[in-house]
């Protein structure tokens, strides 16, 4: 499957489909690919349209040189009332956090700016990438507010609390080396980041597909459970993997000695 969606469904992203991956683009770089509530309901839709679609993995970036995301647009929401600041709060969370439990494996590919709001989307997908001019950070105090779309929570569980604190009271800015040595990314990508990230996406594609699902669920309701409760809950999610056609394909290719031809079923 390979297709690139031209029918501007969406004003402030675009997303593309190639061999099953989907790159989502965050399109609105005169503002740094800033996330106002377009974006926020659009991302939501986005989600809609690749499980329709049945893509089996998902990259986010940002268009243009500079930025992923700088952040939340400062301009939208200074205007904004306590109701429309809840709405915001709230759908903002949610599509995070359905980021975050998406069933397909999500990449972000970070080329510039990360800040605020766009670390925090960063961070709710399951894989970064930074390129070499990624700039992660959150910068919410500097403007009297903290990070509302799950930052200091997200921040703390991926490179220590000890460190996000420090990130999070400066509010100081994390560049692509440093990201990459604190786990803050996975690794930072010297140059063709985009490609990396497909490589990245199509190698995930390649496996069980249902397996992937699986093991992401394990590893993010793991993270909040005390050992114990994530083995049981680990060990029920690998009984699963027994009632699917992908691990009996799996198996029975290796035993063939032919590679898989998995279904996702
Ligand atoms: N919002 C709106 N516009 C933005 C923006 C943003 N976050 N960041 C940049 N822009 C716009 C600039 O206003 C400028 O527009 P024009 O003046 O050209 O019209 C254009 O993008 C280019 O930016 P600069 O001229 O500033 O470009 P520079 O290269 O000089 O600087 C920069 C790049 C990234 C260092 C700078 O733009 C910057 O500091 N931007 C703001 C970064 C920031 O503070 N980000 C955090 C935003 S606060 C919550 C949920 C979420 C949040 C809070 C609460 N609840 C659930 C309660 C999230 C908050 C945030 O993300």
């Amino acid at each position: 499957m390979s297709s690139n969606r031209t029918d501007n469904l969406y004003s402030c992203l675009t997303v593309s489909f190639s061999e099953r991956v989907a790159t989502v683009t965050l399109n609105r770089p005169k503002a740094l690919n800033a996330i106002n509530a377009s974006m926020i309901r659009e991302l939501s839709d986005v989600l809609d349209e690749i499980a329709d679609r049945d893509a089996l993995a998902v990259i986010i970036t940002g268009a243009g040189p500079k930025a992923f995301a700088a952040g939340a647009d400062i301009a939208e929401m200074s205007a904004m009332n306590p109701q429309e600041a809840t709405s915001f709060a709230e759908k903002g969370q949610g599509v995070f956090s359905r980021i975050e439990s998406f069933p397909r494996p999500v990449i972000a590919a970070v080329n510039g700016y990360a800040l605020g709001g766009g670390c925090e989307l960063a961070m709710a997908c399951d894989i970064i990438l930074a390129g070499k001019k990624a700039v992660f950070g959150q910068p919410e105090v500097k403007l009297g507010v903290i990070p509302g779309f799950g930052g200091s929570q997200r921040m703390s569980r991926l490179v220590g609390r000890q460190r996000a604190r420090e990130i999070c009271f400066t509010g100081r800015t994390v560049g692509a080396e440093e990201a990459a040595r604190i786990g803050l990314a996975a690794r930072m990508v010297e140059t063709d980041l985009l490609s990396q990230a497909q490589q990245l996406a199509l190698q995930i594609a390649s496996n069980g597909p249902r397996a992937v699902s699986l093991c992401k669920r394990a590893i993010n309701t793991g993270a909040d459970l005390d050992m114990s409760s994530a083995l049981a809950h680990e060990a029920q999610l690998f009984a699963l993997c027994f009632a699917s056609s992908d691990q009996k394909e799996g198996m029975a290719a290796f035993l063939d000695k032919r590679p898989p031809n998995f279904s996702g079923q």
